[in-house]
Protein backbone atom coordinates (compact mmCIF):
# COMPACT_ATOMS: atom_id res chain seq x y z
CA UNK A 1 0.00 0.00 0.00
CA UNK A 2 1.13 3.45 -0.81
CA UNK A 3 1.78 5.74 2.28
CA UNK A 4 0.58 9.00 2.88
CA UNK A 5 4.25 10.00 3.48
CA UNK A 6 5.25 8.35 0.16
CA UNK A 7 2.56 10.20 -2.23
CA UNK A 8 3.87 13.75 -0.15
CA UNK A 9 7.42 13.07 -0.75
CA UNK A 10 6.74 11.84 -4.41
CA UNK A 11 4.40 15.21 -4.64
CA UNK A 12 7.45 17.63 -3.13
CA UNK A 13 10.10 15.78 -5.46
CA UNK A 14 7.68 16.71 -8.91
CA UNK A 15 7.05 20.06 -8.28
CA UNK A 16 11.35 20.45 -7.34
CA UNK A 17 12.11 18.44 -10.20
CA UNK A 18 9.80 20.81 -12.67
CA UNK A 19 12.05 23.90 -11.40
CA UNK A 20 14.67 25.27 -13.99
CA UNK A 21 16.50 28.24 -12.98
CA UNK A 22 18.82 30.99 -14.67
CA UNK A 23 20.80 32.69 -12.75
CA UNK A 24 21.83 36.27 -14.77
CA UNK A 25 25.30 37.91 -13.19
CA UNK A 26 25.55 34.82 -11.63
CA UNK A 27 29.84 35.11 -11.54
CA UNK A 28 29.12 38.37 -8.84
CA UNK A 29 29.31 39.11 -5.25
CA UNK A 30 25.88 37.80 -5.08
CA UNK A 31 25.63 35.18 -8.13
CA UNK A 32 28.21 33.24 -6.75
CA UNK A 33 26.95 32.43 -3.19
CA UNK A 34 23.29 32.29 -4.21
CA UNK A 35 24.11 30.05 -7.45
CA UNK A 36 25.93 27.58 -4.76
CA UNK A 37 22.59 27.97 -2.41
CA UNK A 38 20.13 27.34 -5.35
CA UNK A 39 22.12 24.41 -6.13
CA UNK A 40 21.83 22.83 -2.78
CA UNK A 41 17.89 22.97 -2.94
CA UNK A 42 16.98 22.42 -6.58
CA UNK A 43 20.01 20.12 -7.80
CA UNK A 44 22.75 21.40 -9.85
CA UNK A 45 21.90 20.53 -12.82
CA UNK A 46 18.34 22.70 -12.59
CA UNK A 47 20.59 25.73 -11.45
CA UNK A 48 22.22 27.20 -14.84
CA UNK A 49 24.50 29.80 -14.23
CA UNK A 50 25.29 32.31 -16.44
CA UNK A 51 27.12 36.05 -16.82
CA UNK A 52 28.76 37.74 -18.83
CA UNK A 53 32.18 37.48 -17.97
CA UNK A 54 33.86 33.91 -17.29
CA UNK A 55 32.88 31.51 -14.70
CA UNK A 56 34.06 31.90 -11.17
CA UNK A 57 36.56 29.82 -10.01
CA UNK A 58 33.37 28.85 -6.79
CA UNK A 59 31.18 28.25 -9.47
CA UNK A 60 33.59 25.76 -11.86
CA UNK A 61 32.68 22.48 -11.39
CA UNK A 62 29.26 22.76 -9.73
CA UNK A 63 26.76 23.03 -12.59
CA UNK A 64 25.93 23.76 -15.58
CA UNK A 65 27.23 27.70 -16.83
CA UNK A 66 26.53 29.65 -20.12
CA UNK A 67 28.40 33.01 -21.55
CA UNK A 68 25.58 35.56 -21.43
CA UNK A 69 24.87 38.96 -22.58
CA UNK A 70 21.49 40.23 -20.82
CA UNK A 71 21.29 43.06 -23.42
CA UNK A 72 21.06 40.38 -25.79
CA UNK A 73 17.22 39.82 -25.75
CA UNK A 74 17.01 37.05 -28.67
CA UNK A 75 20.11 35.11 -27.23
CA UNK A 76 18.43 35.59 -23.65
CA UNK A 77 15.60 34.14 -25.08
CA UNK A 78 17.26 31.14 -27.06
CA UNK A 79 18.31 30.21 -23.70
CA UNK A 80 15.11 30.08 -21.66
CA UNK A 81 13.31 27.87 -24.23
CA UNK A 82 16.64 25.80 -24.79
CA UNK A 83 17.32 24.91 -21.11
CA UNK A 84 13.80 24.61 -20.20
CA UNK A 85 13.80 27.76 -18.14
CA UNK A 86 10.85 28.44 -15.34
CA UNK A 87 12.59 31.02 -12.83
CA UNK A 88 15.00 33.62 -13.26
CA UNK A 89 17.12 35.43 -11.27
CA UNK A 90 18.68 38.77 -12.29
CA UNK A 91 21.75 39.93 -10.82
CA UNK A 92 23.42 41.76 -13.58
CA UNK A 93 23.55 45.92 -12.80
CA UNK A 94 26.37 48.53 -12.75
CA UNK A 95 26.11 49.59 -9.15
CA UNK A 96 26.34 53.53 -7.18
CA UNK A 97 29.67 53.96 -7.52
CA UNK A 98 30.56 52.87 -10.86
CA UNK A 99 27.17 54.22 -11.86
CA UNK A 100 28.35 57.90 -11.11
CA UNK A 101 30.86 57.38 -13.74
CA UNK A 102 29.29 56.00 -16.45
CA UNK A 103 25.29 57.25 -15.73
CA UNK A 104 24.49 56.77 -19.30
CA UNK A 105 25.49 52.93 -19.46
CA UNK A 106 24.28 52.20 -15.52
CA UNK A 107 20.44 53.25 -16.72
CA UNK A 108 21.12 51.43 -19.63
CA UNK A 109 22.43 48.26 -18.33
CA UNK A 110 19.54 48.20 -15.09
CA UNK A 111 16.37 49.42 -17.11
CA UNK A 112 17.26 46.80 -20.25
CA UNK A 113 18.24 44.12 -18.33
CA UNK A 114 14.87 44.16 -16.41
CA UNK A 115 12.42 45.11 -19.50
CA UNK A 116 14.36 42.01 -21.35
CA UNK A 117 13.77 39.66 -18.48
CA UNK A 118 9.97 40.61 -17.46
CA UNK A 119 9.01 40.59 -21.86
CA UNK A 120 10.39 36.62 -21.62
CA UNK A 121 8.80 35.93 -18.53
CA UNK A 122 5.61 37.03 -19.94
CA UNK A 123 6.07 35.45 -23.00
CA UNK A 124 6.90 32.10 -21.71
CA UNK A 125 4.75 31.63 -18.65
CA UNK A 126 7.35 31.76 -16.24
CA UNK A 127 6.66 30.72 -12.51
CA UNK A 128 8.84 33.14 -11.02
CA UNK A 129 11.29 36.26 -11.10
CA UNK A 130 13.51 37.66 -9.04
CA UNK A 131 15.25 40.89 -9.19
CA UNK A 132 16.89 42.71 -6.34
CA UNK A 133 16.70 46.78 -5.31
CA UNK A 134 18.46 48.25 -3.12
CA UNK A 135 18.09 51.36 -0.14
CA UNK A 136 19.34 52.92 -3.10
CA UNK A 137 16.27 53.85 -3.87
CA UNK A 138 16.17 56.55 -0.78
CA UNK A 139 16.97 59.77 -1.05
CA UNK A 140 18.14 63.00 1.45
CA UNK A 141 14.26 63.26 1.61
CA UNK A 142 13.77 60.36 3.24
CA UNK A 143 13.69 59.36 6.81
CA UNK A 144 17.39 59.12 7.54
CA UNK A 145 16.38 56.14 10.74
CA UNK A 146 14.66 53.16 10.64
CA UNK A 147 13.48 54.04 7.09
CA UNK A 148 9.73 52.90 6.66
CA UNK A 149 8.97 50.67 3.28
CA UNK A 150 6.36 53.46 2.35
CA UNK A 151 7.69 57.22 2.57
CA UNK A 152 9.44 59.88 0.53
CA UNK A 153 11.45 58.50 -2.42
CA UNK A 154 13.72 60.94 -4.05
CA UNK A 155 16.91 59.35 -5.50
CA UNK A 156 19.59 61.37 -6.14
CA UNK A 157 21.72 58.47 -7.73
CA UNK A 158 22.17 57.25 -11.28
CA UNK A 159 21.79 53.32 -9.83
CA UNK A 160 19.14 54.83 -7.19
CA UNK A 161 17.10 56.06 -9.77
CA UNK A 162 17.15 52.67 -12.08
CA UNK A 163 16.34 50.82 -8.88
CA UNK A 164 13.44 52.77 -8.29
CA UNK A 165 12.17 52.83 -11.96
CA UNK A 166 13.02 49.14 -11.62
CA UNK A 167 10.29 48.39 -8.59
CA UNK A 168 7.52 49.92 -10.83
CA UNK A 169 8.27 48.05 -13.83
CA UNK A 170 8.42 44.75 -11.42
CA UNK A 171 5.11 46.14 -9.58
CA UNK A 172 3.45 46.79 -13.59
CA UNK A 173 4.37 43.72 -14.84
CA UNK A 174 2.79 41.61 -12.11
CA UNK A 175 -0.62 43.74 -12.06
CA UNK A 176 -1.03 44.12 -15.86
CA UNK A 177 0.84 41.08 -17.15
CA UNK A 178 0.70 38.29 -13.94
CA UNK A 179 4.19 37.69 -14.01
CA UNK A 180 5.40 36.80 -10.03
CA UNK A 181 8.35 38.99 -10.01
CA UNK A 182 9.26 39.40 -6.53
CA UNK A 183 12.25 41.86 -4.72
CA UNK A 184 14.22 42.88 -2.30
CA UNK A 185 15.71 46.07 -1.26
CA UNK A 186 19.21 44.64 -0.14
CA UNK A 187 21.50 47.13 2.19
CA UNK A 188 25.17 46.86 1.76
CA UNK A 189 26.33 43.31 1.61
CA UNK A 190 29.99 41.59 3.20
CA UNK A 191 30.59 38.44 2.21
CA UNK A 192 34.29 37.03 2.09
CA UNK A 193 33.35 34.56 -1.06
CA UNK A 194 33.29 36.65 -3.59
CA UNK A 195 34.45 40.38 -4.43
CA UNK A 196 32.16 43.39 -4.44
CA UNK A 197 31.05 45.23 -7.36
CA UNK A 198 31.44 48.85 -7.54
CA UNK A 199 29.08 50.10 -4.69
CA UNK A 200 29.21 52.90 -2.15
CA UNK A 201 29.22 50.12 0.85
CA UNK A 202 32.39 48.34 -0.81
CA UNK A 203 34.60 49.82 2.31
CA UNK A 204 33.18 47.48 4.51
CA UNK A 205 34.22 44.39 2.62
CA UNK A 206 37.60 45.85 1.72
CA UNK A 207 38.50 46.80 5.30
CA UNK A 208 38.59 43.22 6.07
CA UNK A 209 41.29 42.36 3.42
CA UNK A 210 43.32 45.41 4.21
CA UNK A 211 43.03 44.43 8.53
CA UNK A 212 44.68 41.15 7.90
CA UNK A 213 46.96 42.14 5.43
CA UNK A 214 48.22 45.62 6.45
CA UNK A 215 46.99 46.20 9.64
CA UNK A 216 45.53 49.14 8.52
CA UNK A 217 42.87 51.03 6.16
CA UNK A 218 42.16 54.51 4.69
CA UNK A 219 38.24 54.59 4.71
CA UNK A 220 36.67 56.52 1.57
CA UNK A 221 33.95 57.42 3.91
CA UNK A 222 33.75 59.46 7.31
CA UNK A 223 34.33 57.90 10.55
CA UNK A 224 30.63 58.43 11.35
CA UNK A 225 28.50 57.64 8.16
CA UNK A 226 26.05 55.19 9.39
CA UNK A 227 24.83 52.83 6.58
CA UNK A 228 22.56 49.71 6.11
CA UNK A 229 23.93 46.45 6.01
CA UNK A 230 23.76 43.07 5.96
CA UNK A 231 25.87 39.84 6.26
CA UNK A 232 25.68 37.82 2.61
CA UNK A 233 24.30 33.95 4.66
CA UNK A 234 21.26 36.52 5.76
CA UNK A 235 20.94 38.17 2.17
CA UNK A 236 21.26 34.71 0.91
CA UNK A 237 18.49 33.12 3.09
CA UNK A 238 16.55 36.30 2.58
CA UNK A 239 16.22 36.32 -1.05
CA UNK A 240 15.30 32.37 -1.05
CA UNK A 241 12.75 32.91 1.60
CA UNK A 242 11.01 35.36 -0.52
CA UNK A 243 11.06 33.31 -3.44
CA UNK A 244 9.78 30.53 -1.41
CA UNK A 245 7.18 32.63 0.19
CA UNK A 246 3.13 31.55 -1.09
CA UNK A 247 2.42 34.69 -3.39
CA UNK A 248 -1.00 35.43 -1.99
CA UNK A 249 1.04 36.42 1.33
CA UNK A 250 2.59 39.55 -0.32
CA UNK A 251 1.83 42.85 0.12
CA UNK A 252 4.35 44.13 -2.06
CA UNK A 253 5.15 44.07 -5.51
CA UNK A 254 7.86 47.04 -5.80
CA UNK A 255 10.02 45.84 -3.57
CA UNK A 256 10.91 45.12 0.25
CA UNK A 257 12.71 47.22 2.65
CA UNK A 258 15.26 44.45 4.27
CA UNK A 259 17.73 45.37 7.29
CA UNK A 260 20.32 43.30 8.88
CA UNK A 261 22.16 45.88 11.06
CA UNK A 262 23.78 49.53 10.68
CA UNK A 263 27.38 50.71 11.31
CA UNK A 264 29.37 53.44 10.87
CA UNK A 265 33.13 52.73 9.84
CA UNK A 266 34.61 54.26 13.09
CA UNK A 267 32.31 51.42 14.56
CA UNK A 268 33.67 48.19 12.62
CA UNK A 269 36.80 49.17 12.78
CA UNK A 270 36.96 49.28 16.94
CA UNK A 271 34.84 45.76 16.13
CA UNK A 272 38.11 44.54 13.96
CA UNK A 273 40.70 45.98 16.90
CA UNK A 274 39.23 43.24 19.18
CA UNK A 275 40.63 41.04 17.10
CA UNK A 276 43.45 42.75 15.57
CA UNK A 277 44.32 44.72 18.15
CA UNK A 278 47.13 46.73 15.99
CA UNK A 279 44.75 47.44 13.35
CA UNK A 280 44.66 51.48 12.45
CA UNK A 281 42.02 53.16 10.04
CA UNK A 282 42.18 56.71 8.55
CA UNK A 283 39.60 58.73 7.12
CA UNK A 284 39.74 60.31 3.30
CA UNK A 285 36.56 60.53 2.12
CA UNK A 286 36.07 60.76 -1.99
CA UNK A 287 33.24 61.15 -4.21
CA UNK A 288 31.61 58.33 -2.57
CA UNK A 289 30.64 60.04 0.97
CA UNK A 290 27.82 62.44 -1.18
CA UNK A 291 26.09 59.01 -2.10
CA UNK A 292 26.31 57.66 1.70
CA UNK A 293 24.89 61.09 3.08
CA UNK A 294 21.83 60.73 0.50
CA UNK A 295 20.91 57.12 1.97
CA UNK A 296 19.00 56.51 5.52
CA UNK A 297 21.22 55.19 8.49
CA UNK A 298 19.45 52.53 9.02
CA UNK A 299 15.60 50.58 7.73
CA UNK A 300 12.45 49.63 9.05
CA UNK A 301 11.68 46.13 7.55
CA UNK A 302 8.68 45.11 9.79
CA UNK A 303 6.75 44.39 6.49
CA UNK A 304 9.17 42.02 5.57
CA UNK A 305 8.83 40.14 9.06
CA UNK A 306 4.77 40.25 8.66
CA UNK A 307 4.36 39.48 5.44
CA UNK A 308 6.89 36.44 4.40
CA UNK A 309 8.48 35.64 8.15
CA UNK A 310 12.10 37.65 7.81
CA UNK A 311 14.16 38.07 11.07
CA UNK A 312 18.20 38.63 10.17
CA UNK A 313 20.89 36.49 12.60
CA UNK A 314 24.02 38.32 12.05
CA UNK A 315 24.66 41.37 13.99
CA UNK A 316 28.21 43.42 13.78
CA UNK A 317 30.30 41.15 16.13
CA UNK A 318 28.59 37.69 14.71
CA UNK A 319 29.43 38.51 11.57
CA UNK A 320 33.13 40.11 12.14
CA UNK A 321 34.17 36.67 14.03
CA UNK A 322 32.64 34.73 10.78
CA UNK A 323 34.56 37.00 8.27
CA UNK A 324 37.74 36.59 10.04
CA UNK A 325 37.59 32.66 10.45
CA UNK A 326 36.64 32.46 6.85
CA UNK A 327 39.17 34.70 5.54
CA UNK A 328 42.10 32.87 7.60
CA UNK A 329 40.70 29.45 6.76
CA UNK A 330 38.88 29.46 3.32
CA UNK A 331 41.35 31.02 1.54
CA UNK A 332 38.56 31.29 -1.69
CA UNK A 333 38.52 34.94 -1.57
CA UNK A 334 38.47 36.32 -5.11
CA UNK A 335 40.12 39.52 -5.38
P1 LIG B 1 28.23 42.50 -9.07
O1 LIG B 1 28.68 43.70 -9.82
O2 LIG B 1 29.16 41.87 -8.11
O3 LIG B 1 27.74 41.37 -10.08
C1 LIG B 1 27.00 41.66 -11.23
C2 LIG B 1 27.34 40.63 -12.28
O4 LIG B 1 26.60 40.93 -13.46
C3 LIG B 1 28.82 40.63 -12.68
O5 LIG B 1 29.39 39.35 -12.54
C4 LIG B 1 28.83 41.11 -14.12
O6 LIG B 1 29.84 40.51 -14.92
C5 LIG B 1 27.43 40.67 -14.57
N1 LIG B 1 26.98 41.44 -15.73
C6 LIG B 1 27.17 42.75 -15.99
N2 LIG B 1 26.66 43.07 -17.18
C7 LIG B 1 26.11 41.94 -17.68
C8 LIG B 1 25.44 41.64 -18.90
N3 LIG B 1 25.24 42.57 -19.83
N4 LIG B 1 25.01 40.37 -19.08
C9 LIG B 1 25.23 39.41 -18.15
N5 LIG B 1 25.88 39.64 -16.99
C10 LIG B 1 26.32 40.89 -16.76
O7 LIG B 1 26.86 42.90 -8.35
P2 LIG B 1 26.23 42.26 -7.03
O8 LIG B 1 26.77 42.99 -5.88
O9 LIG B 1 26.31 40.79 -7.07
O10 LIG B 1 24.72 42.74 -7.20
C11 LIG B 1 23.73 41.94 -7.80
C12 LIG B 1 22.42 42.70 -7.75
O11 LIG B 1 22.09 43.02 -6.38
C13 LIG B 1 22.43 44.03 -8.50
O12 LIG B 1 21.15 44.27 -9.04
C14 LIG B 1 22.68 45.05 -7.39
O13 LIG B 1 22.17 46.30 -7.71
C15 LIG B 1 21.91 44.42 -6.25
N6 LIG B 1 22.37 44.89 -4.94
C16 LIG B 1 23.61 44.56 -4.50
C17 LIG B 1 24.04 45.03 -3.25
C18 LIG B 1 25.40 44.69 -2.72
O14 LIG B 1 25.80 45.23 -1.67
N7 LIG B 1 26.15 43.81 -3.37
C19 LIG B 1 23.19 45.83 -2.48
C20 LIG B 1 21.95 46.17 -3.00
C21 LIG B 1 21.52 45.67 -4.22
C1 LIG C 1 26.05 49.99 -3.44
O1 LIG C 1 26.75 50.48 -2.52
O2 LIG C 1 25.89 50.51 -4.55
C2 LIG C 1 25.32 48.70 -3.15
C3 LIG C 1 23.93 48.99 -2.72
C4 LIG C 1 23.65 49.38 -1.33
O3 LIG C 1 23.02 48.92 -3.52
N1 LIG C 1 26.05 47.96 -2.18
Amino acid sequence: MISFEFLLLNFHFNIMAKDRILVIGASGQIGVELTIALRSIYGNNNVIASDLREENELLRGTGPYVSLDVMNKEMLHVQVIRQNVTQIYLLAAILSATGEKNPNLAWSLNMQSLLNVLDIAREEKLDKVYWPSSIAVFGPTSPKKNCPQQTIIEPTTVYGISKYAGEFWCNYFYHRYGVDVRSLRYPGLISYKSAPGGGTTDYAVEIFHEALEHQQYTSFLKKDTYLPMMYMPDAIRATIELMQAPADKLSIRTSYNLAGMSFSPEEIATEIKAHIPSFKINYKPDYRQAIADSWPQSIDDSQSGKDWGWKPEYDLPVMTKDMFYHLKHDKQFEK
